[in-house]
């Protein structure tokens, strides 16, 4: 790599925001009321992952963050790495608006080894109506969006004195100038590229294509695809990689129009499988569908493992309302990581398997009958994984009830009828009271011979729903009380229940 110049002095507001973290780390430690095996901020606001990477052999994973509140603010990146995926460890903020073209904000990017460094290509945001404390006035008169390059050592990461490397005018004609962020870098036969999230004049998203040699100069490749009004008005945090001999571009369109049972979250996330050429930059789809059909999943990223997994995390939340944990002064996580593979041209996922080092307290249960509400000793908490294959054969429905007390549960069934799987946290007593009144998703299911599998993940305030060996995904958030810790099995025949259950200690 090039020698790139870099600004070599830490900014007031790099040190204001590590300041103010390390003041509070000590009080940090109310276990309870935080999230055990999920990334989460120390305090205050997160939202995007970013920069997910291996970088010297382990995992980095950087984060859309705003220490200072329990709300979006200008964004920080935060950063946190570890050497499993599961156990992860906090570093200074890496990123904090301090410069002209990100004083609003340094918004989503992503990041790659180059070399021994470690390279992160992300958006300046500029936004004169911010009046977030601590922001200074823009000086030009519009929002804008520029791709901005830093470079680090793992831990302390300086901005280019090029800044911008991708700015204004090269963003291609009839494209908005204030919609045009989270940029994902790759690399591919000696040369670089990078996907951005944009927005068309007639106000339907699309994904842009850049080329460069040297990460500092950047040319137009073109455009990958584009919404025609059909998926959503912006595309944001797109992702391109090749996976099981196939090219599959993950995005999170804003503002989809919801059918039957998709794109219930208003912002959601997609998947295109099919093919990318390079020289054009034109993707030919011959698949897509929604990530995960649950309530809070948003702006996943992907990474590959130094052993050819590709995985991919994702924001645990959604936009547009308030989140209670914010009485605890943090707010936003993410999902598990998960590995990927495409099967019948269909995205697949399953939590790492790193995970499953963390098992403890084995209870299993074998060829039970489930016939009324029913309980097993041991199998309850809120903090651990179920494995479970249901016969239903016997039975039209069966429900598990999560999270449950007397005065609240989660309900997960499934309709053997209508073959549909049900997520309903309308009874969790969640406090979520603000914005979309989204309690219920739905997802069609095909059952092989009459098995209903799912693996389930909770942690404090999470379920984590994997159906059919991963063919479907349901990830949302549930804030009921800490004390609702059972667990209840309910079929209307007689379904037949095998499963494990593990506690999760970190
Ligand atoms: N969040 C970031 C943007 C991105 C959006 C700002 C998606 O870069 O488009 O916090 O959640």
């Amino acid at each position: 790599m090039r020698d790139i110049k870099l600004i070599s002095e830490k900014s007031d507001a790099l040190i204001k925001a590590n300041d103010y973290i390390s003041e509070r780390m000590d009080s940090i430690t109310e276990q309870e009321f935080r999230h055990h095996y999920h990334v989460m901020p120390e305090v205050g606001w997160l939202n995007d992952p970013n920069g997910f990477s291996v970088y010297n052999d382990e995992y980095h994973l950087f984060y859309q963050y705003y220490p200072y509140a329990t709300h979006w603010g200008p964004m920080h990146w935060g950063h946190v790495k570890s050497k499993d995926l599961i156990k992860w460890e906090y570093l200074p903020v890496a990123l904090a608006p301090d410069q002209k073209y990100d004083q609003n904000g340094c918004f989503s990017g992503s990041a790659m080894q180059v070399g021994d460094k470690h390279v992160l290509l992300y958006t300046g945001h500029v936004d004169p109506n911010m009046s977030f404390t601590g922001s200074t006035a823009a000086e030009v008169g519009e929002i804008r969006q520029v791709q901005c390059l830093a470079i680090g050592d793992g831990v302390n990461y300086h901005k280019a004195v090029a800044n911008p490397v991708i700015s204004t005018e090269q963003i291609p004609q009839n494209s908005s100038l204030s919609d045009f962020r989270d940029p994902k870098i790759w690399e591919k036969d000696g040369l670089y590229y990078c996907v951005v999230g944009s927005r068309d004049e007639d106000e339907s998203g699309k994904i842009v294509m850049y080329q460069s040699v040297n990460l500092l100069d950047w040319s137009l490749v073109g455009i990958l695809d584009h919404s025609r009004h059909e998926l959503g008005r912006m595309w944001e945090c797109p992702d391109v990689f090749e996976l099981d001999e196939t090219d599959v571009l993950i995005m999170s369109p804003q503002q989809l129009h919801h059918d039957e049972f998709k794109y219930k979250n208003g912002n959601t996330t997609v998947y295109f499988i099919g093919n990318l050429d390079y020289q054009t930059a034109k993707f030919t789809k011959t698949a897509f569908d929604e990530i995960d059909y649950g309530l809070d999943f948003y702006a996943p990223q992907t990474t590959l493992a130094p052993d050819g997994r590709r995985i991919m995390i994702a924001w645990m939340q959604s936009w547009d309302r308030n989140i209670p944990s914010d009485q605890y002064g943090w707010v936003g996580a993410m999902t598990l990581p998960r590995e990927l593979s495409v099967k019948n041209n269909k995205l697949y996922q399953m939590p790492v398997k790193e995970i499953e080092n963390y098992r403890q307290n084995e209870v299993v249960y074998k060829n039970q009958i489930i016939a009324e509400s029913t309980q097993f000793e041991g199998i309850n908490g809120r903090c651990l994984e179920l494995d479970l294959t249901v016969d239903l054969s016997q039975a039209d429905n069966f429900s598990i009830k999560l999270m449950k007390s007397d005065e609240c549960e989660t309900v997960v069934t499934f309709d053997k009828e209508c073959s549909i799987l049900t997520f309903d946290r309308s009874q969790s007593g969640s406090g979520i009271t603000e914005g979309r009144p989204l309690d219920i998703r739905k997802v069609p299911i095909l059952l092989d011979k009459d098995q209903l599998k799912l693996r389930i993940f909770m942690d404090t305030y999470s379920i984590e729903i994997f159906a059919q060996d991963g063919e479907y995904a349901m990830t949302s958030t549930v804030y009921s009380k800490i004390d609702a810790q059972a667990i209840e099995f309910v079929s209307d025949g007689e379904a037949k229940l095998s499963i494990s259950k593990w506690d999760i200690v970190i």
